[in-house]
């Protein structure tokens, strides 16, 4: 018997574009209302982040800038997906339960020793920097944010990947009494995602602990993130605790799912639609705008080489 179920990604395009009406009605709305509303978010956002608040803001990366707005945060921080809470939008009230300190980072796998590491002392070793990237889902909506975080080929570095170690894998924290979205049992969590060795060596390849200049708000996935631009958001995995190297392809949460739909590459691509819906435009989060959408997201020119020989796969889905 195949049961039907309703996840958020599955959601018709018209169902979407009711949801772009609505937040637009909220930038309509404006005025008094709408900012009394966003300063509240503000000061819950505010008490959910928990880093160490001394290291934030960091610096711009001047090399990573855009020829777009940034999505205001009352915009971002209250439209998430993360699952562990919920397959609402709305998971920030749930997302306060998760506990983000003390919070320690495993590395195993094909490494030259595994270890652990605490957050806090892997971001005093590596360093912060801010960047300001797009942010493409597959649901068809995009933001754009400042990241704060460290480029992944920093922890590729630390962990010293063995020689047959051809791919990275994450996983996301399992705790179904924080997370009550774990304890629907047909999802196959924990929710895993991967890389290869070469995109995980990419420049944009970027470990994220803190968004608009603090700590990250749990929802975004605090403590520790992934932020892949130029793939389909799902590929950029949330409080991660385990990093693996390995020498086979990792299975993925959404492979693991519908895997017909969700492959392991997901790059961004305007001219492969998903099965059910167009991946030609997308609806920018906090405005009454959709706007075409860029083959790697816009970062084309950074990362096209890295499928030079791989046509043959399915590079966009
Ligand atoms: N652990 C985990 N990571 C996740 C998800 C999730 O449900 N659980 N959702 C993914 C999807 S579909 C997107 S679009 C982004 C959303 O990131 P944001 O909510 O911080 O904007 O997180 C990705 N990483
Ligand atoms: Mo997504």
């Amino acid at each position: 018997m195949v049961i039907k179920r309703k996840r958020g990604w599955e959601m018709p395009e018209h169902l979407a574009t009711s949801e772009a009406l609505f937040l637009n009605r909220r930038v309509l709305i404006g005025g008094a209302a709408g900012l009394a509303a966003g300063s509240l978010l503000g000061g819950r956002a505010a008490l959910a982040a928990a880093g160490d608040q001394t290291l934030y803001p960091a610096a711009q990366n001047p090399a990573y800038t855009l020829d777009r707005a940034i999505t205001p945060e009352r915009f971002s921080a209250d439209y998430n997906n993360f699952y562990e809470f919920g397959t609402s939008k709305t998971v920030l009230p749930a997302a306060n339960a998760l506990k983000t300190h003390p919070w320690t980072l495993k590395i195993d796998g094909l490494v030259e020793k595994p270890f652990e590491i605490g957050v806090d002392d892997l971001i005093r070793k590596v360093g912060l920097e801010e960047r300001l990237y797009r942010h493409r889902c597959v649901e068809a909506w995009s933001m754009a944010v400042p990241w704060t975080g460290f480029p992944l080929s920093k922890l590729v570095a630390l962990a010293k990947p063995a020689s047959g170690a051809k791919y990275i894998r994450f996983e996301t924290f399992m705790d179904k009494a924080m997370a009550p979205g774990q304890r629907a049992f047909f999802y196959p969590w924990p929710y895993t995602e991967g890389l290869t060795l070469a995109e995980a060596g990419n420049d944009l390849a970027f470990v994220v602990t803190g968004v608009y200049g603090k700590p990250l708000p749990n929802q975004f996935g605090a403590p520790i993130r992934i932020a892949v631009p130029w793939k389909y958001g799902f590929k950029s995995a949330k409080s991660i605790v385990k990093v693996s190297f390995t020498a086979d392809r990792p299975k993925t949460f959404w492979e693991g799912l519908q895997a017909s739909e969700y492959g392991f590459w997901a790059n961004v691509n305007p001219a492969v639609p998903h099965p059910r819906w167009s991946q030609a435009t997308e609806r920018v989060l906090g405005t009454d705008q959709r706007v075409p959408t860029l083959i790697y997201n816009g970062y084309g020119e950074q990362v096209a080489g890295l499928y030079k020989g791989l046509e043959g796969e399915r590079l966009f889905l």
